[in-house]
């Protein structure tokens, strides 16, 4: 209470302020350094926030200094580095990971304590920093995690968004709605403003030819991109590498097209200004053709960034005075999907118009530099830019794009001489009202190696979207990496108790296991121990316990946490089929129904969560949200079945919920159609915490079952071969719903019918399952059916399900992002570690 100010212990403050010849421990007295100065405040008026800014900056006082000595050290041995470029960074928070990194965060904790704070209470003070839409995004921050623990030269580049991905509300009818997401407001004291380092960037002007693929491009208007820096900390290093996010700021004089909060789309759309470049994240996922307006300004997003990446890589590399023809030799640069693929055109125009090369040089150095990984077969999330519109913005790099396009086209018309259906699909230039630029095959050509981002997913890529290309560039140029996740954050921060029973068990430092996940192995031989198994269900318990608390804190609502906890959390897409789960929720619910009270004390009791963020302009995928929380209202409220089945719908799906989510799950879905799901990485992030996967065989699910073990899935569902197949007879040889899967049919009407209000709304999203039903809810949901009774069977047998439970920990060795990185490092840059030595 304010009564008691100074909080804590008054000596301990008086003597860190007392300064210089004060005996205070360093850490305090830089916190409370930080308190006058920083933030100019007072013992006396400090809250929480207040401190966790002081904190932060105190810690990054520490980063700073690794910082500096890594780049130092880089400077000095000069080795090659590798640059991530990606258009998301879905860091979440900073300050835990950093203070873990650098190994003080009980020298924190007993600081603050001794301050008057809890160092929970301060640790959630701070905002996430949201700049991504889902699994994407994430991944690029796990890999800057794993790069800097690996000590590998990765940088990363990023845009600096003003406002991240929305905050998500839902209407009292269920509703998603969008509101703005301004997380620099209480200033960010993670980020370094590096107003010294800033490029010049144009947009549109004209271009004219010289002859020789050479050119001019002139005209136009001019932006500034300024460099924000962002310290990234190794774990158990000293290695603290960078991500640089970029704004951009008008040239000169001021503008008046300002951000409008009001309108969240409109706002997206709106003003062509230089302010606006970096004022927002784009929040569709998965698609290029969402929004038809505000397209423009994506794609100079697009450019701006990876033109001022490309600059500041060159003018790093030319610092060393070394001929460009070497670039290859010293940076390597990873594509994050198609998203900065104008950085093939972007460096093709520096070498030919400003270095001076000519086109077999020019481009023998892009493809050796350029890697580009593929996140989805999705036809519909294959990004197109059209031709009128490249040409009015970058008239230059449309003139390039022609030229590589007619060289290659050549390349390809010898090897298949008079194949011209194979030319128009390869072509760089799809045909069309207007014609359009096919980003992926630019991304492929223009680079040395292509991966896909689980086993399945890379062969698909192989055999489907990108098959032309393997056949006539050979199969070697197209591999696959699979994803991984940070074990630091995704198990040891997440769930410390936890990471601790393991540390314990396996009687090695944690600073060994979190380094070599494959060394958590060795809980395998611990699952016939009593002791150990009552230990480990107990936390998960207390987890149970933390989210119950978390929803009835933000929420209001009781949770029961007796019962299974089974959690979806994902952004909404048709493909990922959270309308599955939820039908299979409401069938659930009716079987319940049909029940006497004395069979339904039989059940198994559950609790289902969802979470995620549906695209704004994504129709389909608002009315499965506004599904889910009416289903849940009704459900919830029935005394019939409260007792055995509950369902939230927790808003504003974010990196930190999902950190309270994923330890208290026992079982997690993944069940998108077969072959749509590049790989996942939350289903890594449960197995890691001994959360049991139900899933369909997609993506990353499948080779978590082959490290687990079969046994320890719980699989269903088509497989991918099977699913173009349905596709055909849903279209020409359509069954009738109630013949085909009578318990689908019952569930559909009984919503269509008005069981959980506004019968008429949802028709739309109901029809999509009774027309053409593209993700095949209706083949899969017998036997989705029959894998949740296995599931709960499997939950009776208790003993039985915490050793799958264990199993299932102990085998997720491979998915940590440290194995990842290393083998983007040393199978496509050839880029080693450098080791930062420790003072
Ligand atoms: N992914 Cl194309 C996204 O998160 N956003 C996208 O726009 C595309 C892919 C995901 C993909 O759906 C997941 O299966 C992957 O695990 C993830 O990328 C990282 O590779």
């Amino acid at each position: 209470g304010k009564e008691h100010w100074p909080r804590g212990e008054e000596a301990v403050w008086k003597s860190a302020l007392r300064d210089v010849d004060a005996d205070s421990p360093a850490i305090i007295k830089s916190i409370v350094n930080h308190v006058q100065t920083s933030l100019a405040r007072q013992a006396y008026n400090l809250d929480d926030l207040g401190a966790y800014q002081a904190a932060a900056l105190s810690v990054r006082d520490n980063l700073l200094v690794n910082w500096n000595e890594t780049q130092l050290s880089y400077t000095r041995k000069n080795p090659k580095r590798a640059y991530y470029l990606s258009l998301e960074f879905l860091m979440g928070r900073t300050l835990d990971n950093a203070l873990l990194n650098l190994g003080l965060k009980e020298q924190y904790r007993d600081s603050v304590k001794k301050l008057g704070f809890s160092v929970e209470d301060i640790l959630d003070k701070e905002r996430d920093a949201a700049l991504g839409n889902g699994g994407l995004g994430r991944l690029a921050a796990c890999y800057l995690d794993s790069g800097a623990s690996t000590e590998l030269p990765l940088w990363g580049y990023g845009l600096r968004y003003k406002y991240g991905i929305f905050q998500q509300l839902i209407s009292p009818e269920g509703n998603q709605l969008e509101a703005p997401d301004p997380w620099l407001e209480n200033s960010n004291p993670w980020e370094l403003p590096r107003l010294d380092v800033n490029y010049e960037i144009r947009f549109y002007g004209h271009a004219d030819r010289l002859g020789d693929g050479k050119g001019i491009w002139q005209g136009g208007q001019e932006v500034l991109a300024v460099a924000y820096d962002v310290m990234i900390p190794g774990y158990g290093t000293k290695t603290t590498n960078n991500l640089r996010l970029w704004e951009s700021k008008p040239k000169r004089g001021f503008d008046l097209n300002s951000f409008n909060a009001g309108n969240y789309e409109a706002a997206v759309a709106s003003s062509n200004s230089a302010d606006a470049i970096t004022s927002v994240l784009y929040p569709n996922d998965h698609t290029s053709c969402m929004y038809r307006i505000g397209k423009e300004l994506r794609l100079k997003q697009q450019y701006f960034w990876t033109a001022a990446s490309l600059a500041d890589i060159l003018r790093r590399f030319k610092q060393q005075g070394k001929p460009i023809r070497e670039l290859p030799d010293f940076v390597a640069i990873q594509l994050n999907d198609t998203h900065p693929t104008l950085a093939i055109p972007e460096l093709m125009r520096i070498l030919l118009d400003e270095e001076d090369l000519n086109w077999e040089q020019a481009w023998s150095i892009v493809t050796n530099v350029f890697f580009y990984t593929n996140h989805t077969v999705l036809p519909e999330a294959l990004e197109k830019w059209a031709v009128p519109l490249i040409e009015h913005v970058l008239p230059r790099h449309l003139q390039i794009i022609y030229d590589i396009n007619l060289f290659f086209l050549q390349a390809v018309e010898r090897k298949y001489p008079g194949d011209r259906e194979r030319l128009a699909r390869m072509s760089l230039i799809e045909e069309g009202q207007p014609k359009q630029v096919r980003m992926a095959n630019l991304a492929v050509i223009g680079s040395r190696k292509v991966n896909g981002v689980a086993e399945l997913h890379s062969d698909l890529v192989r055999t489907t979207i990108l098959k032309d290309f393997v056949d006539f560039e050979g199969v070697s140029k197209f591999s696959n990496v699979t994803n991984g996740i940070t074990p630091r954050r995704w198990l040891d921060q997440c769930n410390a108790e936890l990471s601790d029973l393991i540390t314990k068990t396996l009687k090695l430092e944690k600073e060994v296991w979190l380094k070599d996940l494959f060394k958590i192995k060795g809980l395998l031989e611990f699952t016939e121990d009593a002791a150990f198994r009552k230990e480990w269900w107990a936390i998960k318990q207390r987890n149970k316990e933390r989210l119950a608390h978390y929803v009835q804190t933000t929420l209001g609502l009781t949770v029961r946490t007796d019962a299974m906890f089974d959690v979806q959390i994902k952004r909404l897409h048709e493909y990922k089929r959270q309308t599955l789960n939820i039908l299979g929720v409401i069938h659930r619910y009716l079987t319940l129904k049909a029940l006497s009270p004395a069979e339904r004390k039989k059940t198994n009791p559950r609790v289902v969560f969802f979470a995620g963020k549906a695209a704004p302009a994504y129709y389909i995928a608002k009315l499965t949200i506004r599904l889910i929380v009416n289903v849940a209202r009704i459900v919830n409220a029935d005394p019939d079945t409260k007792d055995y089945l509950q369902v939230y719908f927790l808003p504003d799906y974010s990196v930190s919920l999902a950190e309270v989510l994923i330890p208290a799950s026992d079982i997690s879905q993944h069940i998108s159609t077969a072959g749509t799901e590049a790989s996942g990485t939350s289903n890594m992030k449960f197995c890691l915490n001994g959360g049991l996967l139900l899933g369909t065989v997609d993506g990353a699910n499948i080779e978590i079952a082959e490290e687990v073990g079969e046994s320890n899935v719980f699989f269903f569902g088509h497989l991918t071969p099977a699913v173009e197949d349905l596709r055909y007879q849903h279209l020409y040889h359509p069954v009738p719903l109630q013949e085909k899967c009578p318990a689908l049919h019952r569930v559909i009407e009984q919503i269509s019918a008005g069981l959980f209000n506004d019968a008429e709304v949802y028709e739309p999203l109901l029809n999509t399952i009774r027309q053409n039903d593209y993700y095949l809810l209706s083949d899969d949901f017998d036997s989705y059916i029959a894998a949740l009774a296995m599931v709960d069977e499997a939950y009776q047998d208790r003993d039985e399900w915490i050793k799958k439970s264990i199993r299932t920990t102990a085998q997720m060795g491979k998915f940590s992002s440290d194995r990842a990185i290393l083998e983007y490092a040393e199978s496509f840059w050839n880029v080693e570690p450098v080791t930062v030595k420790k003072k």
